[in-house]
């Protein structure tokens, strides 16, 4: 029988994951620290005080939880490499044999179930040292990125053919640079974009870097995006949702697709005084060249839209402030499927995007085993089945939407939120560390067995 929604052969489903939120083992066999390692050690910026040291353990767990990835069926696997376990300092030639020893391993280990590996190069676990240095903000922070992505893909290459260099750099640089929520907690406008401009520049020098060393590999970089409504017609709610589609969507997609920064966003930066004129020479000549060097496909992280509203009457000037009107998962972020399939046909419409990846789309529903093995969480099955029906609709549009990640595979560390928000299709029970698969796990087997969504 033909399902309605059935996915084109050749459509990837995947599940994703990163390093600092699953590994453990935060300073085992010769791991460096990480930014994470240190934040997650000051009272009071995480909640419960909870730590990534031993997360789910996978670090030891992880022929476990291939071969569970086996039995779920997925065709993909993104992970991310912690840096300061292949590099404990940051900086080469200093190399721990024994960590890169892990990814070696796990990379066989998935070939051998049939799992395609994908590659995240930056995940946020920032060896501290290069913090200590300066960070992301500091331009030499880009030479040390391009050699540990030189030296990952030396040792990986001839096996993974899928790279992703980095993971949302608009959180890199807001939460970690901006607001302070994330490692390594600094408040900066000038940081913040400085570091922006360095994580972008980086993708850029890696990308030809991998592809020498990776033969006929795929290399791109993961956005989250957020599409940005205004709440009404009025004027000032419109140039709001600009300016919010400007400063989380387009900073990043117009440097990479178009090879320049988007002039309104400029200006708003400079006439709120967030920064001189004369603090951008952080951008230099050839830079944005280099950041747009033509790459393989974008992955796209996507949870939810923005409705904004502009405050001009409150305080006299056009700022926008989001609002989020409709349903929510646990964590607040509300359920919006549809502007996922808007915000697809957009990113084809507006950019020369050769090819898109959804390489993370989940949802936080925080609920507990009920006393027996079982996790009824029909809440996330419903929010994968819309979100993969906004793909299905993407693909009739002619969008060149090539496969689905979940975030994630089990549950774990939520950075800021520590384990509280629970994204994962298994459950992880906090004494044992036991692994429980939820109705969503089957829910997800089924669908893949299936390659369609009526079953
Ligand atoms: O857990 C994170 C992940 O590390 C990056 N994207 C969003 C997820 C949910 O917050």
């Amino acid at each position: 029988m033909t399902s309605k929604y059935s996915f084109p052969n050749d459509f990837l489903w995947g599940v994703a994951t990163s390093s600092y939120q699953i590994e453990g083992a935060h300073a085992t066999d010769g791991k460096g620290p990480s930014i994470w390692d240190t934040f997650t050690q000051l009272p009071g910026n995480i909640k419960n005080g909870d730590t990534g040291n031993i997360a789910c353990d996978h670090y030891s767990r992880w022929k476990d939880d291939v071969a569970t990835m086996k039995d779920l069926g997925v065709q993909a696997y993104r992970f991310s490499i912690s840096w300061p376990r292949v590099l404990p300092t940051g900086n080469g030639p200093d190399i721990n044999e024994k960590g890169l020893a892990f990814y070696d391993r796990l990379v066989d280990g998935l070939l051998d179930a049939n799992i395609t590996p994908y590659i995240t190069l930056y995940h946020w676990d920032l060896p501290q040292q290069i913090q200590n240095q300066g960070g992301w903000p500091h331009r030499s922070t880009v030479d040390l990125f391009v050699n540990y992505a030189d030296i990952v893909s030396k040792k990986l290459g001839d096996r993974v053919k899928h790279w992703i260099t980095h993971n949302e750099p608009w959180v890199v640089s807001t939460n970690g640079y901006l607001n302070g929520h994330h490692a390594p907690g600094h408040k900066s406008w000038g940081e913040a974009l400085s570091a922006t401009h360095h994580l972008l520049l980086s993708h850029g020098l890696a990308v030809p870097v991998i592809r020498n060393n990776s033969p006929n590999c795929e290399v791109g970089i993961t956005l989250n995006l957020c599409p940005a409504y205004p709440a009404s017609p009025s004027i000032a709610d419109q140039q709001a949702a600009q300016q919010f589609d400007g400063e989380f969507n387009r900073w990043f997609l117009d440097p990479l697709f178009r090879g320049s920064y988007p002039e309104d966003v400029l200006m708003t930066h400079l006439s709120k005084k967030r920064i001189m004129s004369s603090d951008l020479s952080f951008i230099q000549d050839g830079d944005l060249q280099k950041i747009s060097t033509p790459i393989d496909f974008l992955g796209l992280n996507y949870y939810s839209r923005a409705i904004i509203r502009s405050n001009e009457i409150l305080e006299e000037e056009n700022t926008p402030v989001e609002i989020n009107p409709g349903e929510r998962t646990d964590n607040g972020w509300e359920i919006h499927a549809e502007s996922l399939h808007l915000l697809l046909k957009r990113l084809t419409i507006e950019y020369p995007i050769k090819a898109i990846y959804i390489t993370e789309n989940g949802a936080a529903y925080n609920i507990k085993p009920n006393g027996t093995s079982e996790i009824h969480d029909e809440s996330r099955i419903k929010y994968i089945h819309d979100h993969l029906i906004a793909c299905y609709k993407s693909l009739e549009d002619k969008v060149p939407l090539r496969g689905y990640f979940v975030w994630t595979l089990m549950d774990n560390f939520e950075w800021a939120e520590g384990y509280g928000q629970k994204f994962g299709l298994i459950h992880i029970d906090d004494a044992t560390l036991n692994r429980i698969p939820k109705d969503s796990f089957h829910w997800y087997q089924r669908t893949i067995a299936n390659n369609s969504l009526n079953h």
